[in-house]
């Protein structure tokens, strides 16, 4: 495969779909049943609602790139508990106080469907969950020290340090002009750190994994999750609706700083694609089969959705 984007297809992508449904699998086996009451209901309809489910495929591309030597269950409890994470930070995103949006991937957002109260708690239940899940984790392959690590990296990203921070500046920074190193910062925070924790956490489970690596590693992460970011910013503007499964020119009308209005949408494309080049040279260097990482890295950047 070659740095050239012209000659990937999306029918390259075959192992996404069989890693999609061990993902789903293990979503569903974590989630309280359906009809356990009205929060596990909204729970259901926010978290099995056809996210294209980016982070836990991180995660097991990692798990498969780097041969971690732990059940493969820890692996899929790990991707879940990233998908969980992602899903509650969309709930709460879409909420009238946050970004006030009625539609999240073609459907009704929580709060519409249900209400705001439901998606507030369907939210706050999540979030411990994710990481309940990781304290439940049975596996004698697992060290204590790692499974502690994994669980502090996941509740890490979604703390004061990491998305709740990178939130409430990127609802600060609404109807302002800001420099472009402020709002990569947003999106380091309010995005690229999740998708950190999915790499680094696997990172923790490879044993003798060289600081050198491991630090190559993280800079993949932090390429993939701004290239990821800003073409979800693109697609916002030269999306097909029914794609992206909300209304067009949501973040304009919202006055939000976006890459297409600071830097504008042919240099917005541009970055992204020298992120997602620079994502694929490190992974090159790297002494691990690192084919499907590379492929997943090309996908965000060339997604129609
Ligand atoms: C809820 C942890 C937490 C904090 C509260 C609401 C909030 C603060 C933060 C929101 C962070 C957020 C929504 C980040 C994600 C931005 C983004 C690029 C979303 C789209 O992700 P995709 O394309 O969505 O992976 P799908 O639908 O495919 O899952």
């Amino acid at each position: 495969m070659t740095n050239n984007f012209e000659d990937f297809k999306i029918k390259d992508l075959p192992f996404l779909n069989k890693n999609l449904k061990r993902i789903d699998k293990a979503i569903i086996e974590s989630l309280p049943p359906k009809n356990f009451s009205k929060i596990s209901k909204a729970i259901h309809y926010s978290v099995l609602n056809g996210g294209k489910r980016i982070r836990p495929q991180l995660v097991l591309l990692m798990a498969e790139a780097l041969k971690v030597d732990v059940n493969p269950k820890t692996i899929a409890l790990m991707a879940a508990s990233g998908e969980l994470i992602h899903s509650y930070s969309l709930i709460h995103d879409d909420l009238p106080s946050m970004d006030d949006d009625d539609y999240r991937r073609g459907k009704l957002s929580c709060h519409k469907k249900f209400d705001e109260a439901t998606a507030i708690l369907a939210g706050d239940a999540i979030q411990p969950l994710a990481l309940e899940i990781l304290t439940t984790i049975k596996d004698k392959k697992l060290k204590p020290e790692q499974k502690l690590k994994i669980i502090n990296l996941f509740a890490k990203a979604c703390g004061p340090r990491g998305m709740v921070e990178g939130q409430s500046r990127d609802l600060a920074a609404e109807g302002k002009k800001i420099k472009l190193k402020d709002l990569d910062k947003i999106h380091h925070l309010k995005t690229g750190k999740l998708i950190e924790a999915c790499v680094e956490s696997i990172c923790v489970l490879r044993e003798g994994l060289s600081k050198k690596d491991m630090e190559a590693f993280l800079i993949f992460a932090r390429k993939f999750g701004l290239a990821f970011q800003i073409k979800d910013d693109i697609l916002d503007v030269i999306g097909v609706e029914k794609k992206i499964g909300k209304p067009l020119n949501s973040d304009a009308q919202k006055n939000k700083a976006t890459y297409p209005a600071i830097i504008g949408l042919k240099a917005s494309q541009e970055r992204a694609e020298k992120l997602c080049l620079d994502a694929l040279k490190i992974l090159s260097t790297l002494p691990y089969n690192t084919e499907n990482l590379a492929k997943l890295s090309k996908f965000i950047i060339l997604r129609d959705k």
